[in-house]
């Protein structure tokens, strides 16, 4: 008789910071590992999976991934958006973990065996001015990597997207949203200012930037050609791409190199993208677009266009997100960059990863499936803790994009 479900169930935990994980068990005594982490939301996908989508899984084959996936997604006649896609990548992404068990393989093998040794990565170095900025990304200069994300302080705003307020630090509760206030004009005149000394400092750093979703096409147009001289690695979500077609004014009137999807959930998010060669990197990555077996249909169109992938990879999507991009990386041809911003200290008494970062560059580790663990016992003594993502306000009080 072949292998079957016996057992399916997510678990919300905290420990720094909340992750839903998806744990399948089977006939074989194998259990497979998911990330289902939908930051702010988590309890809806945790729902959706516990009171949806889980039961129908016992009795099921752990081998047909693909029909699966098609159940899930065709199945459920509501389809795309954020919460079930997280759900279906949870549920995914164990399923593969169980396969490469199976066999005895990590994942990487299964996809279709190492296209390289290592990953290159970005890490986050941000301050309040300038000279603070610059003081961090020597630091993670001195630490080994190559490629920064720099985020800075504006004069005239009090808190802005990607930088930390004196003490805080990433995994901070937020029990409610904090609102960060917005200038466009004050930003469009700092950031060339500050990529200038950046580039001069750091002459052979991959400098990166996240404008997060703010500005207008002709706005991001304005904004690329300022950076232009400074090299940019990439400038990542210049405006909103909900209209994907509003990225071809950015396309036609700047050099800069682009990335965009991290919000994305489904290849037709950012088809017009792909296929019009909007962008350069696509950052949609496995636990919000469906898992490894959508994203797989994702990065092979970009592969058509010579689009690369740059993978979302803040600490809010959880070590096993990691584990499971670090093998498709170690697979996909047409990898770019994977972002990379360490765990909260408490989830490595939850999770366990074969993973690593050395030298500037991620490793998949060797391990048998996507080669991470998960301790429900130690994941009992992190409840649940609600929190938000921050909003944005201009000065008059305007709602704007966060
Ligand atoms: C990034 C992202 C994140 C997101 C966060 C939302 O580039 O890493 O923009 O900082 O805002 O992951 O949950
Ligand atoms: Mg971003």
């Amino acid at each position: 008789m072949s292998n079957r479900i016996t057992a399916a169930r997510a678990i919300v935990c905290s420990p720094g910071r909340n992750y839903v994980t998806v744990v399948i068990e089977t006939a074989e005594g194998l259990a497979g590992i998911g990330d289902a982490t939908l930051n702010g939301r988590e309890l809806a996908v945790a729902s959706y999976l516990n009171d949806h989508i889980l039961p129908l899984l016992i009795g099921r084959d752990p081998s047909r991934i693909e029909d699966i996936w098609q159940y899930l997604y065709r199945g459920a006649y509501w389809r795309r958006g954020p919460v079930t896609m997280t759900a279906i990548a949870g549920v995914d992404v164990a399923l593969w973990d169980i396969k490469a068990k199976a066999a005895g393989m990590p994942l990487y093998q299964l996809l279709g065996g190492a296209s390289r040794e290592r990953m290159l990565c970005y890490t986050h170095a941000d301050g309040a001015d300038i000279d603070e900025t610059l003081a961090a990304i020597e630091e993670k200069q001195r630490q080994g990597f190559a490629a920064v994300r720099v985020q800075s302080g504006v004069p005239g705003l009090d808190r802005i997207y990607g930088v930390h307020a004196p003490g805080e630090t990433a995994d901070d509760p937020h029990t409610a949203p904090i609102e960060g206030d917005w200038d466009t004009s004050f930003y469009l005149r700092h950031a060339p200012m500050l990529f200038e000394v950046a580039r001069e400092c750091f002459p052979d750093l991959h400098l990166l930037h996240d404008a997060h979703h703010r500005l207008t096409p002709n706005e991001a147009a304005q904004l690329g050609r300022s950076l232009e001289p400074y090299r940019l690695f990439w400038l990542e979500d210049p405006v909103p791409a909900e209209s994907q077609e509003s990225w071809r004014r950015v396309r036609q009137m700047t050099t800069v190199p682009l990335a965009v999807g991290e919000v994305f959930n489904s290849i037709w998010d950012a088809q017009q993208l792909i296929t019009e060669r909007l962008t350069d990197y696509l950052r949609t990555t496995i636990v919000h677009a469906g898992g490894v077996t959508h994203v797989r249909r994702i990065a092979d169109l970009c592969a058509l266009y010579q689009i690369r992938t740059g993978f979302h990879g803040a600490n809010d999507l959880s070590p096993v997100t990691m584990g499971a991009a670090l093998h498709f990386g170690r697979w996909v041809p047409n990898f770019g960059i994977q972002e990379y911003a360490s765990h909260p200290r408490q989830a490595a008494e939850v999770f366990g990863w074969d993973w690593a970062c050395r030298d500037g560059h991620l490793h998949s580790g060797e391990a048998a499936g996507h080669g991470v663990s998960f301790d429900e016992a130690a994941a009992a003594r992190f409840p649940y803790q609600r929190r938000y993502l921050d909003v944005n306000r201009l000065k008059d009080g305007t709602l704007w994009d966060w």
